[in-house]
């Protein structure tokens, strides 16, 4: 059975500081009750790259010590400052995360020599798989087919979660990379990505809408394409309506309308106008009630 991953949210207070017990909360009900199969801590949705390395350390310790080994856990560790990706790499290896993940280097139109050196030297020293985690329209980077073959000459380098909406990429990948681990990244392009094969997904909206998501995986596999597509459909009208709203903070809105505390998001990410929370009253009506 295919994979379902939420991207794990960070709660921040109003003054921007962690809010470990709303990190506390969303694990929980990922666990408790999305039934999700793990977790990707510290990616775009937990807003890790507005934060400080503390902070980071601080999102990573407080989402094991909740979450355990109850299900499988991702932490994102990539970052423009390769020592601190590497510090980071060590802190949840040894926290206990079996799994790590890094951002593709971004900002300096890196050559990918130096991109490939950022990934062996983020795994070199630690004892732990990673995913490459691949998201062009964030960063600016794509790695070409080849280029990812050369990266996985690296056997510490399992596989990458595909946030792009390239399919003809990603059939490639997929059939090239049989045994490697391709975990797709856009929530609104599921059903493609099931289509190709992918391993599982990893998403924003999955925090919310894990158990459609659930669904949808389950009809694919039983061959029901129609109602793998309507539940399709009704993600698309939620996702649709989240990004309409602005997704991070309404993400956030929609959970505190489903008693999840997951605080607010942190600057230069918008607080929550009384439009917005409108918003996200309505869409928790219309989808996740
Ligand atoms: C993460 O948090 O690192 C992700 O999982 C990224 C995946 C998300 N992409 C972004 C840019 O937020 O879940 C998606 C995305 O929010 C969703 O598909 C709506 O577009």
């Amino acid at each position: 059975m295919k994979k379902l991953y939420s991207a794990l949210m960070t709660a921040f207070n109003e003054d921007g500081s962690v809010n470990e017990a709303g990190i506390r909360e969303m694990v929980r009900y990922n666990i408790d009750v999305n039934k999700v199969d793990g977790l990707y801590v510290g990616g775009s949705t937990g807003e890790n790259f507005n934060m400080s390395h503390d902070q980071k350390v601080q999102v990573f310790k407080t989402a094991i010590d909740e979450a355990g080994d109850a299900i499988d856990l991702i932490a994102q560790v990539g970052s423009l400052d390769l020592n601190e990706s590497k510090e980071l790499a060590k802190l949840v290896t040894d926290l206990g995360y079996p799994k790590i993940s890094a951002v593709t280097p971004f900002y300096y139109n890196y050559t990918f020599e130096q991109i490939k050196n950022y990934y062996n030297e983020i795994v070199k020293d630690v004892d732990n798989k990673l995913v490459i985690y691949s998201i062009p329209v964030l960063t600016g980077v794509s790695l070409s087919i080849d280029q990812f073959a050369e990266l996985f000459e690296n056997p510490k380098i399992i596989g990458i979660k595909y946030t792009n909406a390239d399919f003809f990429l990603l059939e490639r990948v997929r059939n090239r990379f049989p045994d490697k681990l391709i975990l797709s990244g856009f929530d609104e392009m599921l059903l493609p990505a099931l289509a190709l094969n992918v391993d599982g997904a990893i998403g924003s909206t999955y925090n919310l809408n894990a158990k459609r998501a659930k669904a949808e995986m389950v009809a694919f596999d039983e061959g029901d394409i129609d109602k793998a597509r309507e539940l399709q459909k009704v993600s698309n009208d939620a996702i649709s309506a989240l990004i309409a709203n602005d997704i991070y903070p309404s993400l956030k809105l929609v959970f505190e309308e489903m008693g999840v505390h997951a605080g607010v998001t942190k600057a230069p990410m918008s607080k929550p106008t009384p439009e917005m929370i409108a918003g996200a009253k309505k869409i928790y009506n219309d989808y996740f009630k």
